[in-house]
């Protein structure tokens, strides 16, 4: 079996691209020291990194990474990099101004602007279009998966420059401002994208890499028309995520349940955990009709086991081995004192799961502890918070809020300091206005801090994308709450995605059209078989809406 070989400096988690290099075919060997004598042999390098820019070059600076990759590249032998992998190979970023790029490729980096009214980070499958031929079977009727805030903005200026220097590029589009996808010039190629998290699409890419080939895909006109909502235009697909409320079951077997208003015991006698599959499989199966990421929620944790023998981390580690779309997973990310009495912070959890496959981490309780000490320190984070070390070790694509909110009813907003807003569907008492309190511990207890100013405070403290459940909503197939979603996206500008309710497919056309969401998610109609994620999408496509329909 073939040798892959990736740099390691401790940046971010590599077991995804591990785990699509080795579904590939191939074995992978990380190296995480420059001096690795393996690094002088190597046939295959990668360069992955996620998170900060000055963070990850200045990890490769201190490991002696710098000359040792340039004598690699000048050497001729293949070099792909990928995400901060690709940032890295040019001059530098107004993310890290003090930190220096490798300079192979002139130009800085710069932040996606919100003034065009879009979500930073882009998260998300975007289309890219090739500039020239095609690289390593790169394909403008696919979508490749992005996770960004920085990235190299480029004018027909700089494109020239790009160009005079060798470079071709593949490029993408996010709101009114067009990036570098991808670069290529002789050995070395790399993305923005994450291939390894880009579905079928993004492995034949690594594929092609790795086999040093540049195939052209031929399509019949009827696989054309049904991919043209995919390719005529920029921007992201509507995104739709599949989600498992995950937890063992009175026989002690780990369960994906479901709850009507987050109750998941049957309305029947016994009264039995609702059972509606296995975990892997769940997710698998929804990876195969086409889910753009999926959500495993660890609804009550596993108190009396051993934080390393957490079943989570097995479901995770055998998902990630052949779901090849973004996972995170949520429940317990918190400071936690194991069985044995030690104590292991919050960012040490995270990085088990991390380690385990999973590519985002989502918080639920916690997030409102650290929403009230921020407005309780004059708005102001104090860094220890799971929120701030998991961000600032990972970046803020990799912490998801988790909110558990409930609409509550007021005569008039003066009645509370959260944010309210009037509603057009008024309380049987006539109260007009309403506001959403947020819970904690999986809704059983209700706090005095709204929606609207947890989302506020996570995005302040460095989270990048808020999932809204709505616990009135949860599982009652009567579509999402839409005035939720608008109030909470007035409060931030990273990406929100909502949940709870979705009955129909026409329920997340209305949320996609009728509010800013940014993605859906669905739990119960999925599970109970009643539509696949491949109907809600080619339902959407049929009423004109993007989505990803690649994975025939
Ligand atoms: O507080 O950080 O330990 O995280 C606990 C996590 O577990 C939170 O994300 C919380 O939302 C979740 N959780 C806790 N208890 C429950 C429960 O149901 N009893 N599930 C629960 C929350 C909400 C969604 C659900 C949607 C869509 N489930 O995940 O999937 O509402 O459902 P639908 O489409 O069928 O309507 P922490």
């Amino acid at each position: 079996m073939s040798l892959v070989h990736i740099i390691d400096v401790e940046s971010g988690n590599l077991q995804s691209l591990q785990n699509a290099i080795n579904y590939l075919g191939y074995e992978t060997k990380l190296i995480k020291s420059a001096s690795d004598p393996e690094l002088l042999t190597a046939e295959r390098l990668i360069l992955p990194g996620v998170g900060n820019f000055g963070h990850f070059l200045d990890n490769l600076a201190s490991r002696g990474f710098e000359q040792p990759i340039k004598d690699y590249i000048a050497s001729g032998r293949p070099l792909m990099g990928i995400c901060v992998g690709l940032q890295s190979l040019f001059d530098g970023s107004v993310e890290s101004p003090k930190s220096k790029g490798l300079g192979l490729i002139p130009g800085t980096l710069s932040k996606f602007s919100t003034t065009d009214g879009k979500s930073v980070p882009e998260i998300g499958w975007n289309t890219i279009v090739p500039e020239e031929d095609l690289f390593f079977g790169l394909d403008p009727y696919k979508r490749y998966y992005f996770v960004h805030s920085y990235a190299m903005i480029v004018n027909d200026n700089q494109l020239d420059v790009l160009r005079g220097n060798g470079w071709k590029t593949a490029l993408t589009k996010y709101g009114n401002e067009k990036f570098v996808a991808a670069v290529q010039k002789d050995n070395v190629f790399a993305t923005q994208f994450h291939p390894e998290k880009s579905g079928e699409a993004g492995l034949k890419v690594i594929d092609n890499f790795l086999k040093g080939i540049h195939p052209v895909t031929q399509y019949t006109d009827e696989q054309k028309a049904i991919l043209a909502n995919d390719y005529t235009n920029f921007g992201l697909t509507r995104r739709i995520i599949a989600c498992l409320d995950v937890r063992t079951n009175d026989q002690g077997d780990l369960v994906v349940t479901k709850g009507d208003q987050y109750d998941v015991r049957e309305k029947s006698e016994e009264g039995n955990v609702r059972n509606l599959g296995k975990p892997v499989e769940l997710a698998q199966r929804y990876y195969k009709q086409g889910a753009d990421e999926v959500t495993f929620l660890n609804i009550t944790s596993f108190r009396n086991c051993p934080l390393k023998d957490t079943p989570m981390l097995d479901v995770l580690r055998l998902a990630a081995k052949t779901v090849f779309v973004p996972l995170t997973v949520g429940g317990g990310i918190k400071d936690v004192v194991d069985t044995d009495g030690t104590k292991i912070p919050a960012l040490e959890v995270a990085g088990m799961y991390f380690r385990s496959g999973a590519d985002k981490v989502s918080i639920g309780t916690d997030a409102v502890f650290a929403a009230e000490k921020y407005y309780a320190n004059g708005e102001k984070g104090d860094g220890t918070s799971p929120i701030e070390t998991i961000s600032k070790a990972y970046g803020a694509q990799a912490v998801v809020i988790s909110v558990d909110p409930k609409r509550v009813y007021v005569k008039d907003p003066s009645e509370t300091k959260n944010k309210c807003l009037e509603t057009v569907f008024p309380s049987e008492d006539g109260k007009k206005w309403c506001w959403y309190q947020c819970t904690i511990r999986g809704g059983r207890e209700t706090r005095d801090l709204g929606a609207w100013e947890l989302a506020h405070a996570c995005e302040a403290l460095g989270a990048g994308e808020i999932l809204l459940n709505c616990i009135d909503k949860d599982g009652s197939n009567s579509g999402y709450d839409l005035e939720l979603i608008d109030h909470v996206k007035s409060a931030v500008s990273v990406p929100v995605i909502a949940s709870s309710g979705a009955g129909i497919p026409a329920h997340f056309e209305e949320a996609f059209e009728k509010t800013k969401a940014d993605a859906c998610l669905g739990a119960g109609m999925f599970h109970r078989e009643e539509y696949t994620v491949k109907q809600v999408k080619e339902y959407l496509a049929s009423k004109g809406l993007k989505v990803r329909l690649d994975e025939f």
